[in-house]
């Protein structure tokens, strides 16, 4: 017999980049995928992970049937008693305490995933609770919300740049697109710079390394401003064109040299004059903000403003390889908002509202301390918070007060090991969806559909199905009028004129639904002067510096010296590796086997001090918690620094280390990239 063969031309999901892919499917089941060539951003390419996209779909471990745990052990039920439990559950608690009982969590996988994040929001929001959370916020919200305030629109960086500055961030690790975009250009004589306590190997190629202590960007920024100021190295028609604020921004700057910088951020102030001198003479130069490694620092939201400042004083915005706005593209609004305030919004209130325009997110260091008196019942949907959330202890212990946890996954994770059901969620192959490579993936304006590949494999649902069936059990299905998920995708792509039929049968490899427009436009930029913002009036009446300013982190040798007798090492946690995502995939022999063991890594005079030598067993240990990893000791690393990698679970799980009381004071962002630990052989 003649075996059915279909070539699906579809994205990968196992990180939010996107990539395209072909997948060959046989007789239903899929048995190759390969990198999409026409894609513009991985151009036939794959990463490691992408290549075991297959291996995660079939994994033997995959939840099968939905569970219930009953005095402590799971045991399978039917879709329809867990779903009828759920909704008895969270309409009792909703009598007794009212809608805002209930969180939904929806982890960085729903960040690329619109239909989970629409969908999640759409629930929480019918359920009438306005507490919904993402990874977002401790991961990019912040950036984007601090470019919003100063440019009223969000540029983002492009792939093409003449100087790449990455500033926390490591593409080898962590942007594939971004990596195979730089392969190219260095090549064809674009500059590097690499501003980070580990010379990466990018470093090795850089014109710059700049060894930089954790959590001082923003003295080095504030430093690059003074010198371009002082030195006139700016570019004063693009500032009286664009920008307000300069003749503030001028004596603001002058108590920031680079002298004050070097003492705070290690880096020799020679070398942030050289720096800034290097910047401010590209056209085309960007900053590669580390995707999340400024927003979990201390001073993560004038870090971002720094930024902002450097590449409008350099008149480095909409030009080619400088930050550039993208054209906007507007969907279907599948999720909703309430009126009320969602957690930590009062507290942080530019994370939820910025000149009036709300943003319906939840700030997620706050839970733990909101279970049981405000949230009773949580829902996570794409996501592993116990593990992934700064504090786990914290998260565990309040996910344990819980009179509902319900997760939905494709495996048994750390968090479904505590909820009352877990249920099986379908792989990207298994559902439709839209792929909408854009904020993160520095600005390309292109949409693909993410083609149901195989049928659900088990009894595995999409998010769609799992929250309009529990809708209608909730009475309220009428929120949920989508009839199938193409339905759903095809009202998601309804205002840009650009269908779905248009986009499965011409363009399955996906389209370029706007060109990108290089330049200044007329009539200004949406904030109220029109033009950047150099000073931010937003920042100031919440009485923050509106200029953008230094604060050290909370733990630090300079601010807490008296943890530091019993602390004395600078903890980053969370630096990426290019074979997980996270918390995922470490049951994959093939990636597994190239990174087997969590590593913390550490300089030799670091190592010598205390007695360790490569691979050693250690203990890393702060004031939340301790971990226990292989010691990785390398030239590569700042002496004084241990970098530790997260995703791991159990006694190696970082987050045992970090502290969700220890936030960033706009946004209300965990500091997970600059705090102080202990070392000791295990
Ligand atoms: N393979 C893989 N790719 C991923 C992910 C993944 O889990 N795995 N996660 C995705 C997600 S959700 C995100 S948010 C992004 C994260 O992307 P990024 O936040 O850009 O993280 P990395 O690329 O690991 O780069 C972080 C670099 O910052 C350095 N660093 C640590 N502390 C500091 C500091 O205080 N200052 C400076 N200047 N540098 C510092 C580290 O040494 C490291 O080289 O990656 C995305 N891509
Ligand atoms: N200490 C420290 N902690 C960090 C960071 C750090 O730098 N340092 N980085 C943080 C950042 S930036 C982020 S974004 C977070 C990420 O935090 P999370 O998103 O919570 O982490 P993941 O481990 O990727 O969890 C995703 C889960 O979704 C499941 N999943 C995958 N696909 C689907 C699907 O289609 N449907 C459903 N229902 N489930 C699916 C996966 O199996 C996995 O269990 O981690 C954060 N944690
Ligand atoms: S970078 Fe790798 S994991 Fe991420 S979408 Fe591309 S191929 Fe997939
Ligand atoms: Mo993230």
């Amino acid at each position: 017999m003649t075996k059915n063969i279909q070539e699906v031309l579809t994205d990968c999901t196992l990180c939010y980049h996107s990539c395209g892919t072909v997948v060959t499917v046989e007789d239903g089941k899929a048995v190759e995928v390969k990198g999409l060539k026409s894609h513009p951003l991985n151009k036939g390419m794959l990463c490691p992970k992408g290549r075991a996209a297959l291996d995660n779909t079939y994994d033997h471990d995959r939840l099968k049937h939905p569970l219930k745990r009953i005095k402590g052990a799971f045991e399978r039920i039917t879709w329809d008693q867990a779903l009828t439990e759920i909704a008895e559950k969270l309409l009792k608690l909703k009598e007794e305490f009212g809608p805002t009982v209930l969180g939904v969590f929806s982890g960085s996988i729903g960040v690329e995933n619109l239909e989970m994040a629409g969908l999640t929001h759409r629930f929480e929001a019918v359920f009438g609770s306005p507490n919904f959370f993402s990874v977002e916020s401790i991961c990019y919200r912040m950036r984007i919300r601090t470019r919003q305030i100063t440019f009223g629109k969000y540029p983002t960086e492009e792939l093409d740049s003449n100087l790449y500055v990455l500033w926390g961030h490591n593409p080898q690790e962590s942007d594939f697109p971004l990596l195979l975009a730089m392969n190219k250009n260095l090549k064809d004589g674009a500059k590097l710079v690499v501003i980070d306590p580990k010379k990466i190997s990018l470093a090795d190629r850089a014109d710059m390394y700049i060894r930089i202590r954790p959590g001082t960007d923003g003295a080095l920024a504030l430093a690059m401003i003074h010198v371009i100021v002082n030195e006139k190295l700016y570019d004063i028609d693009f500032i009286n064109k664009y920008a307000t604020g300069f003749d503030r921004l001028v004596p603001h700057i002058q108590k920031y040299t680079p002298e004050w910088a070097e003492t705070i951020t290690w880096v020799p102030a020679p070398d942030i004059r050289k720096l800034a001198r290097l910047f401010a003479a590209t056209k085309g130069a960007s900053i590669y903000q580390g995707t999340c490694t400024q927003d979990q620092t201390a001073n993560g939201t004038q870090n971002s403003r720094a930024f902002s400042v450097l590449q409008i004083i350099t008149g480095n915005i909409n030009n080619r390889g400088g930050w550039v706005i993208n054209p906007g593209l507007p969907l279907g609004n599948v999720g909703m908002g309430v009126e009320e305030k969602p957690l930590g919004a009062d507290q942080y209130p530019l994370f939820y509202e910025i000149r009036g325009k709300k943003s319906h997110f939840g700030v997620v260091t706050c839970v733990p301390e909101s279970i049981p008196e405000i949230i009773k019942a949580f829902f996570v949907i794409g996501g592993n918070p116990v593990v992934s959330m700064s504090d786990s202890n914290a998260f565990r212990e309040a996910f344990k007060r819980l009179e509902l946890l319900v997760v939905h996954d494709l495996f048994m994770t750390e968090t479904g090991q505590l909820a009352h059901y877990v249920l099986p969620a379908c792989s990207h192959l298994e559902k439709w969806g839209l792929a909408y490579t854009y904020n993160v993936c520095h600005g390309l304006p292109y949409l693909m559909l993410r083609k149901k590949a195989i049928e659900p494999l088990y009894e595995s649902w999409s998010e769609w199905k799992l929250l309009t069936e529990l809708a209608k059990k909730l009475g309220i299905g009428d929120q949920f009028p989508w009839q199938s998920e193409e339905e759903l995708v095809a009202f998601e792509l309804e205002p840009t004129g650009i269908t779905f039929e248009h986009l499965l049968k011409e363009r399955p490899e996906g389209t370029f639904f706007k060109e990108k427009i290089y330049g200044m436009r007329e009539g200004g930029f949406p904030t109220p002067s029109r033009k950047f913002e150099i000073y931010s009036d937003v920042l100031e009446e919440i009485g923050f510096d509106p200029l953008p300013s230094y604060l050290e982190p909370q733990r630090s040798p300079v601010s807490s010296p008296e943890l530091l007798k019993k602390y004395p090492l600078i903890l980053s946690t969370g630096n990426r590796n290019r074979y997980y995502t996270h918390g995922q995939f470490r049951r994959i022999k093939s990636l597994k086997g190239k990174n087997p063991e969590p590593k913390a890594e550490l300089g030799p005079e670091t190592a010598h001090t205390y007695g360790i030598s490569d691979g050693d067993d250690i203990i890393v240990e702060t004031n939340r918690g301790s971990v226990m990893m292989k010691a990785l000791v390398t030239e590569r690393v700042a002496e004084g620094v241990i970098l530790v990698p997260h995703g791991w679970p159990k006694e190696a799980n970082a987050n045992l280390l970090t502290d969700t009381t220890c936030r960033e004071p706009i946004m209300g962002y965990p500091e997970v990239k600059a705090l102080l630990c202990a070392m000791r052989k295990a």
